[in-house]
């Protein structure tokens, strides 16, 4: 099959781990939206990254489990097989290929520069961080100029990722001759980074210390709800837009925002004179309204697996087109000799 750009059409391209039991609100509103969002104006490939989830240690029996579960949560998202490439990474072998040629373009101090290997390792304690949790962004570099993509759908903390896709791309591109596309990072400024509900000055992430602060989307809704109404503020009472004083109400603001399409100053009108207590109540209600559906579409998914396996196999094969293609010229450029079948 060979691969044929869709004219008028960038590429997108954004991956996620099957690293838990469930997205959380994170993922949804600063990645996973957006992803649904530019299928409809892009030729985009969304794909579960399987090899950068065993970065870090993983039980077979839930990676594959969590990988099925990764899909599911897109196609209930609003993913759709026909509108978008979705598939698993590892799948697609050119991955860790390309990977390997990047490795070798890259310097070991860009490499230690990378932030989120430095926050991961810590996480992990030093001495446990694996190479595969350092070289990590270097494959996130291949899978995205695998793809030639133009747009990269993400969080804020990936940011420095596309960075350094963007710095290896033109590197290759200058030593070797024209071969990759240089992509830009797409983050949208209001959701990109989404805070833990106790914690409201770090990300919410599913490897924070407590869970208190973690919307998953899988929970219990009522386990949410009472997130959101414990939620961690400040000891005023106006309900004001502030992130640097008031990061707490600020966090929910925004999920209000984000989940209902309501702006941020109506919102603040809105809950003129009400209290922390009213905003944090209909969060959580709104919340559960929108994650009810969710969850059901999710668990009809599962219990669906030929069509995921279907949508996975087709995922696949699009995407090993685009990818052969590209790791084809890198591997020319570089001065590999063809493999003659
Ligand atoms: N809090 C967040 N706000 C906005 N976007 C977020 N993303 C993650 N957390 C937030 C975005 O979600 C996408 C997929 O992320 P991932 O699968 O790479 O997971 P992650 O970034 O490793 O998520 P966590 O929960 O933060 O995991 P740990 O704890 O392992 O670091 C990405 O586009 C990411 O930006």
């Amino acid at each position: 099959m060979a691969s044929e750009r869709i004219p008028g059409r960038p590429r997108a391209l954004s991956g996620i781990q099957p690293t838990a039991g469930s997205f959380h609100l994170g993922n949804y509103l600063g990645a996973v939206r957006q992803y649904v969002a530019l299928q409809e104006t892009h030729d985009a490939f969304y794909m579960v990254v399987d090899l950068h989830a065993i970065t870090v240690p993983q039980d077979p029996a839930e990676l594959r489990a969590n990988t099925r579960l990764a899909v599911a949560q897109l196609l209930a998202a609003g993913l759709d097989p026909e509108r978008c490439t979705l598939f698993i990474q590892s799948h697609v072998p050119e991955h860790t290929q390309l990977g390997w040629l990047m490795n070798c373009i890259t310097g070991f101090g860009e490499a230690s520069r990378m932030t989120q290997f430095k926050d991961k390792s810590a996480k992990q304690g030093a001495d446990r961080a694996t190479v595969g949790l350092f070289t990590y962004p270097i494959l996130q570099v291949a899978d995205i100029l695998l793809y030639q993509a133009d747009a990269v759908p993400v969080g804020e903390d990936q940011r420095q990722h596309i960075e350094l896709t963007r710095d290896l791309a033109e590197r290759f591109n200058g030593r070797f001759g024209p071969t990759f596309t240089l992509p830009q990072a797409y983050i949208v400024r209001e959701v990109a980074k989404i805070h833990d509900l106790q914690d409201p000055t770090a990300k919410m992430s599913k490897s924070a210390a407590s869970a208190k602060g973690l919307v998953n989307l899988l929970d219990e809704p009522s386990v949410s709800a009472k997130k959101f109404r414990s939620a961690v503020t400040d000891t005023e009472t106006v309900v004001r837009f502030d992130e640097k004083d008031k990061p707490g109400v600020s966090n929910l603001l925004t999920i209000h925002s984000a989940l209902t399409g309501t702006g941020i100053a109506e919102l603040e009108e809105q809950y003129a004179g009400k209290g922390y207590g009213a905003l944090k109540t209909d969060v959580a209600e709104i919340f559960v309204a929108w994650v009810t559906p969710f969850r059901e579409r999710t668990q009809e998914y599962l219990g669906d697996p030929e069509t995921l396996d279907a949508v996975m196999a087709k995922g696949a094969e699009k995407a090993r087109a685009v990818a052969a293609e590209t790791l084809a010229a890198a591997y020319d450029r570089i001065g590999f000799v063809p493999a003659k079948h």
